[in-house]
């Protein structure tokens, strides 16, 4: 059916974190849910991590404070305003990265919910088939998670991800690379990643408001107007161009525990003691999986579900204990000169992982 090099889909889950909320909770499904994250200061002070289509219709979205959604929601009585879990988060999606890489001949992952595939080779470079893939693929997402995603399939990854965003949620958008142009001249400059308030202002000046408008401006205009990296870039993704491969890269790992304390506290000693419980337990798990950990990181929920979070990158990767326990405790103790408020649950997090032996096996990173 077309010429195109490669066929290449972005993924990307809508409204994640709120869709995650309704999934352990379908009753929040139909009414506005914001998903915040409460800063250190307690109260409302915070801003919107994000919040399902409902609660976008009253222009609640994410970055605002928790305070302004609060007030454009006040004068409905089902609002749900919950604390952001992370750590539920991750869960839901290295199930749902499992279940996309399998679509893939390449997967790249890129966040929490979304990631890049290469189905090239599966489809023989055929957009019908490519369009059946995707299908299959929200139809998965659908049966196996009760989840939406968007997906974008076009012959690169510059395009893609822009058609991932076209039509949300639940979108499926195809360009094929014949309608590549007419794909993106109408829409606004801004859709291009990387085009910022400020690019887009400067390009206000010349009135210049769509990709098509844009494509007026020759590549040594553009690298006068910002500089040669950004002109260049911009001068071919207006035009559709993007040759960046699908690169293989599996969700960053991390293996977490939390407990909850008998009181809340934050008491040196008593915090210890926990903590030496949950590097026990996050010891073992990195010995089951066999990784070893270069990142370790330190969570307190604190009294009133705000959280703060700490943590430090070593010099090399280890799989000891006492250095687990070492590296944490001075985390703890660090972190408590300046806190405030009693901890209510105390975590601990280790990360950028490698294979404790041998070479690294991509498809286990849970
Ligand atoms: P979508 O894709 O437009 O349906 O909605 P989301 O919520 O999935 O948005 P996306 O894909 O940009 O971001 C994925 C998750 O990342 C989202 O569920 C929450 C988090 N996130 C996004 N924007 C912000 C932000 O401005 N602040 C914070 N703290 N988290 C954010
Ligand atoms: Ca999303
Ligand atoms: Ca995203």
């Amino acid at each position: 059916m077309s010429m195109g090099q490669r066929i290449i889909f972005h993924v990307d889950f809508d409204y994640f974190y709120a869709q995650c909320e309704e999934m352990r909770n379908p009753k929040l499904k139909g009414t506005p849910t914001v998903v915040c994250i409460f800063s250190d200061r307690g109260g409302d002070s915070g801003a919107v991590a994000t919040a399902n289509y409902v609660a976008r219709e009253f222009g609640v979205k994410s970055g605002i404070p928790i305070t302004f959604a609060k007030n454009k929601l006040k004068n409905n009585m089902n609002a749900t305003f919950l604390p952001a879990d992370f750590d539920y988060y991750s869960d839901i999606s290295s199930s749902a990265m499992r279940i996309i890489e399998n679509f893939a001949d390449v997967f790249e992952y890129v966040g929490r919910d979304e990631a890049y595939l290469d189905v090239t080779k599966r489809t023989n470079k055929d957009y019908s088939s490519a369009t059946h893939l995707a299908q299959q693929l929200k139809n998965e997402i659908q049966n196996k998670l009760k989840m939406s995603c968007s997906i974008g399939v076009s012959p690169n990854k510059l395009i893609s991800k822009i058609a991932s965003d076209y039509k949300k949620p639940d979108g499926l958008t195809i360009v094929t690379p014949e309608q590549i142009n007419k794909f993106l001249d109408p829409l606004e400059i801004n859709v291009i990643p990387g085009i910022g308030k400020k690019t887009e202002s400067n390009f206000r000046d010349f009135d210049c408001k769509t990709v098509e408008d844009a494509n007026k401006f020759d590549v040594f205009d553009l690298s006068k107007m910002f500089g040669k990296k950004t002109g260049v870039y911009i001068y071919n993704s207006v035009r559709g161009i993007d040759e960046n491969p699908v690169k293989p890269r599996p969700p960053t790992i991390q293996f977490s525990k939390i407990i909850t304390l008998k009181q809340n506290s934050k008491d040196l000693e008593f915090l210890e003691e926990n903590l030496k419980i949950l590097c026990e337990q996050v010891h073992k798990i990195s010995l089951d999986k066999k990784k070893m950990f270069r990142s370790i990181g330190i969570q307190f929920v604190n009294e009133d579900l705000s959280t703060r979070t700490k943590s430090k990158m070593l010099k090399n990767p280890t799989n000891s204990i006492t250095e687990l326990e070492k590296v944490s405790t001075q985390l703890l103790a660090e972190s408590l000169e300046t806190q405030e408020l009693l901890i209510r649950r105390i975590g601990l997090r280790i990360s950028e992982l490698t294979d404790l032996e041998g070479q690294s096996d991509i498809t286990n990173y849970f």
